[in-house]
C-alpha cells in the first residue's frame, strides 16, 4: 500500500494532473487482455525519462512496486499490479521522433500505438513488419517488453529482430542507452536483446531505435478451406517444403471459423473444418508466381476450396476477422485461458490430434488458431469460471498441453510472454540453474525487487 505521504510526494513530482488515485479512475488500469484484475494504489503518467527516474528512486526509498503499462493488451498479465503499487502509464510517450529513409531507422517513444507507427512509415514507402493481432491498441513499448510477434512473423520475424537500440530507465533510477542507431553494433554485452522480452521486470524503456525495411510493392491474400486441421497444417509444411515463405500463414479450426464466419465476408461450406489464410508479398511477378504455386499446393494437399481476395477491401476483411478471433471466441464460453505454444511445423498435425484427445478427456472445448507458419498455435481452453467442475480442470489441461509441447521440442510461449499466468509453469521448460541465473540478473538490475514484481519467476521475484 502506498502511503498518503508518498502519494503526496508523487503528486509533487508529476503535478496533480499526472497522478490518479480515485478508485473509479484506477479500474481501467487493474486489468488487461487476460481479464484478470488487481487494483493498483495509483496510476502515474510520466512525461519523460527523468520523471520515471525520480519515481523509481522514490520507489526504492519507500519500497513500493512500479508496474509499467502500454496498451494493456497483454495476454500473460505483464501489466497487472499483482502486489498493488504504482502503475506507470506510458500514454504520454506518444511521439514518433524520427523516420529516416536513408538510414532505414525510426526513433519512437514507447507509448506510440503500433498501427500508428506502421501507417506513418508506410507513407514513406517503408515497412515496420511486426504486427500483433492487437495492433490498433497495443504500443511499441508493450511489443518490445514482450518481444511480440504477430501475423507476419513467419517471413519477417518478431519485434526483437527490429530493435537496434533504446533508452531505458533502470529500476534504481539511472538512465541508460543500450544498442546503436546504426545498422550494426557489437559493443559490450547485448543489453538491448536482454531488455527486449524482459516483460517490464528489468527496466522502463522510454524510446527505441527500430530497423525499417522497404515496403513490399504488392501483396496477395488467399484462403484455403480444409476438412480437418491436420490437412491444413500438413499443407503448411508442404508450402515451406516448396521453399515458399509467405508473409502470413494463419490457421483457424472449426470453432474459430464459427465465431467469425459472418465477419469473413465470404460464405463457407458448413463441412469446412479448418482454414488457412495466406498472404505473400514482394514484387508483382513474384507474388503472382507464389500465389499460383500456393494454390496448386493447397489443392494437391486436399483443400476443399481455394479463394483469392480480388480486392484490397476483401483482403482487409479477412485479416480483420482473423485479428478478431481472440475476442470472438468468448462467444463460445464466458472464460478462456489462451496459450501460445510453438512446436516444430512438422509436428503441428500431431499437436492437433493431441488437442482433440485432450478436449475429449477433460470434456472442455479447446479452440486452436494462430500462426501456423511458425508452428505457433493459440490453444484457447474454454470454460466458465462460475462452474467449479470446469475451472478445477484447467490447470491440469495446461500442464498436459505443455508436457506434450516440450516433448515435441517446442516451447510454452511463442509471443505472449510468461508474465503472471505462465509463471507457475516456467520450470517445466527452464532448468533450475537457468532460472537462478535469470534471478541473479533481475537482482543486479533491481536489488529491491520494485519493478513489476510477481512476474516470470515461479518461486521468487
Ligand atoms: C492473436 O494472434 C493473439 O490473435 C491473441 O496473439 C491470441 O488470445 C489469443 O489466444
Ligand atoms: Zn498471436
Amino acid at each position: 500500500m502506498i502511503s498518503d505521504r508518498v502519494l503526496r510526494e508523487l503528486t509533487n513530482l508529476l503535478g496533480p494532473e499526472n497522478i490518479v488515485t480515485r478508485r473509479d479512475d484506477l479500474i481501467p488500469y487493474a486489468s488487461d487482455a487476460t481479464h484478470l484484475s488487481y487494483m493498483p494504489d495509483a496510476v502515474a503518467f510520466p512525461g519523460n525519462a527523468q520523471d520515471i527516474s525520480r519515481i523509481l528512486v522514490l520507489a526504492n526509498q519507500e519500497e513500493f512496486p512500479v508496474i509499467p503499462r502500454g496498451g494493456g493488451s497483454g495476454k500473460s498479465g505483464g501489466a497487472l499490479p499483482v502486489r498493488g503499487g504504482l502503475v506507470l502509464s506510458m500514454d504520454r510517450f506518444n511521439r514518433i521522433l524520427l523516420i529516416d529513409p536513408i538510414n532505414l531507422i525510426a526513433k519512437v517513444e514507447t507509448g506510440v500505438i503500433t498501427s500508428v507507427l506502421q501507417e506513418e512509415v508506410e507513407k514513406l514507402d517503408l515497412f515496420y513488419p511486426p504486427d500483433p493481432a492487437s495492433i490498433k491498441i497495443c504500443t511499441i513499448g508493450g511489443n518490445v517488453a514482450e518481444n511480440a510477434g504477430g501475423l507476419r512473423a513467419v517471413k519477417y520475424g518478431v519485434t526483437r529482430d527490429y530493435v537496434l537500440g533504446m533508452t531505458a530507465v533502470l529500476p534504481t533510477g539511472e538512465i541508460i542507452k543500450a544498442g546503436v542507431e546504426t545498422a550494426k553494433g557489437v559493443v559490450g554485452y547485448d543489453l538491448t536483446r536482454l531488455l527486449v522480452g524482459s516483460e517490464g521486470t528489468l527496466a522502463v524503456i522510454t524510446d527505441v531505435i527500430l530497423r525499417l525495411i522497404p515496403k513490399p510493392a504488392s501483396t496477395r491474400t488467399m484462403m484455403a478451406l480444409f476438412h480437418t486441421v491436420s490437412a491444413a497444417v500438413e499443407t503448411v509444411s508442404e508450402i515451406t517444403r516448396h521453399k515458399i515463405i509467405p508473409t502470413a500463414l494463419e490457421l483457424m479450426d472449426r470453432l474459430c471459423i464459427d465465431c467469425v464466419r459472418s465477419e469473413l465476408g465470404m460464405s463457407l461450406p458448413p463441412q469446412c473444418g479448418a482454414l488457412l489464410l495466406i498472404e505473400v508479398d514482394g514484387d508483382k511477378a513474384l507474388t503472382k508466381r507464389e500465389a499460383e504455386r500456393i494454390r496448386e499446393i493447397c489443392l494437391q494437399s486436399g483443400a476443399m476450396e481455394f479463394m483469392a481476395a480480388s480486392r484490397k477491401r476483401e483482403a482487409e476483411k479477412l485479416w480483420e476477422a482473423r485479428r478478431n478471433v481472440s475476442a470472438a471466441v468468448y462467444k463460445l464460453r464466458p472464460d478462456k485461458v489462451s496459450e501460445d505454444v510453438v512446436v516444430p511445423r512438422s509436428r503441428m498435425a500431431e499437436l492437433s490430434s493431441f488437442l482433440d484427445a485432450l478436449g475429449r478427456k477433460y470434456n472442455l472445448s479447446i479452440a486452436a488458431y494462430g500462426h501456423a507458419g511458425d508452428g505457433n498455435i493459440h490453444v484457447n481452453i474454454l470454460f466458465d469460471k462460475n462452474a467449479p467442475e470446469e475451472t478445477r480442470k484447467v490447470d491440469e489441461v495446461v500442464r498436459e498441453l505443455f508436457r506434450k509441447v516440450l516433448e515435441a521440442k517446442g516451447t510454452i510461449s511463442g509471443e505472449h510472454g510468461i508474465g503472471l499466468t505462465k509463471a507457475p509453469y516456467l520450470d517445466m521448460e527452464m532448468s533450475r540453474p537457468a532460472i537462478e541465473l535469470m534471478a541473479r540478473i533481475k537482482l543486479a538490475f533491481d536489488p529491491k525487487g520494485i519493478l513489476n514484481p510477481g512476474k516470470i519467476f515461479p518461486y521468487r521475484s
